[in-house]
């Protein structure tokens, strides 16, 4: 069960009185967010058990990852490299007024307001695994909606085919942008149908609040299925394209980063085995499911394809 409702964010994580004022505020400007956390602990219990006895394979028990983890270890070069520097730096991100420009091959662009956006597309709590190509992975209770919804209502021409992201690129809030480790502005793409999957959502918040700078804010983008470095945050152009885009990794190391990056135990990267994984807060290390566990759902969008290939 890919998608659940998570019952058990632990009060802990989320009461502490600066975190509940932002809760809040966020519930007031999303409505659709009240419902998360109201559902019956026993179907979660239900789920879980489902899986365990279904299979042999390890049960990942998808325990949510603390807050604090969630938080503070992270990916965003924009804001230096360490996974420490975009919690100390991010803070100089302005994530208000924020627009994000639809264009390209559709019938309908236009520029959104990300108020409108969560006006229009109120989010819905949904549980999904992050996992790096650094073998670290993450459990994380997003707040978000289907990226789906956003792309039918500008209405794909005939030759929309893939789908380009484009992070902000502005040197002075991303003091990372000054230095040319990465080709800026940071750069993702997907097919349309990989877009079009119910399981990809733009994320406006995690653990019932608004997302942090650090993780993407105002409005990033989820793919569960596939790497960590195809959710490219704080999105401001979404272009609907004919030809496959080339994404900022894939430019940069095309040996070691495909557009393609479907989580695979089987294609090791050039320089390390991507057959485990370390999620954070734990020791242990587990084996990597393909397509992050989400096989079920999303195989079908590849039948035909040499993932090996096409990595
Ligand atoms: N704009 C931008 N988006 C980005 C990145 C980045 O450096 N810049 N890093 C990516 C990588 S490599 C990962 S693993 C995830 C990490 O997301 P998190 O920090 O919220 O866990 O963000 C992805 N999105
Ligand atoms: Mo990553």
């Amino acid at each position: 069960m890919p998608i659940r409702r998570p019952a058990d964010i632990r009060s802990s994580e989320i009461t502490d009185e600066a975190l509940y004022r932002d809760r809040r505020s966020f519930i007031r400007q999303a409505a659709g967010i009240a419902a998360a956390g109201l559902v019956a602990p026993s179907l979660l219990a239900a789920c879980d058990r489902g899986r365990t006895a279904a299979s042999e394979e390890p049960a990942p028990d998808d325990a949510l990852t603390p807050f604090e983890d969630v938080t503070t270890y992270n990916n965003f070069y924009e804001f230096g490299t360490g996974k420490g520097d975009p919690a100390k730096h991010a803070g100089s991100l302005r994530v208000r007024p924020w627009t994000v420009t639809v264009e390209g091959e559709v019938a309908k662009p236009g520029v959104y307001d990300v108020d409108e956006l969560i006006r229009l597309f109120p989010p819905e709590e949904r549980v999904y695994r992050l996992r790096c190509v650094e073998a670290w992975s993450m459990v994380i209770p997003w707040l978000g909606f289907p990226l789906e919804n956003l792309l039918k209502r500008v209405e794909p021409t005939g030759q929309a085919r893939f789908v380009e992201f484009t992070t902000l690129h502005d040197p002075e809030q991303m003091p990372g942008q000054k230095r040319r480790v990465l080709d800026w502005p940071y750069r993702e793409g997907l097919r349309l149908d990989e877009a079009m999957h119910p399981l990809a959502i733009l994320s406006v918040g995690l653990y019932g609040r608004m997302l942090l700078p650090q993780n993407g804010a105002p409005i990033r983008l989820v793919v569960p299925w596939k790497y960590g470095f195809k959710s490219i945050k704080s999105i401001v152009r979404i272009r609907l394209v004919n030809r496959q885009p080339v994404n900022t990794w894939q430019a940069s190391a095309p040996n070691e980063y495909g557009f393609y990056a479907n989580v695979n135990p089987a294609v090791d990267h050039p320089r390390w085995t991507q057959k485990r994984e370390r999620r954070l807060g734990e020791f242990r290390h587990r084996p990597t499911l393909p397509f992050n566990g989400y096989a079920d759902e999303v195989g079908r969008l590849y039948t035909g394809m040499d993932l090996r290939r096409n990595f």
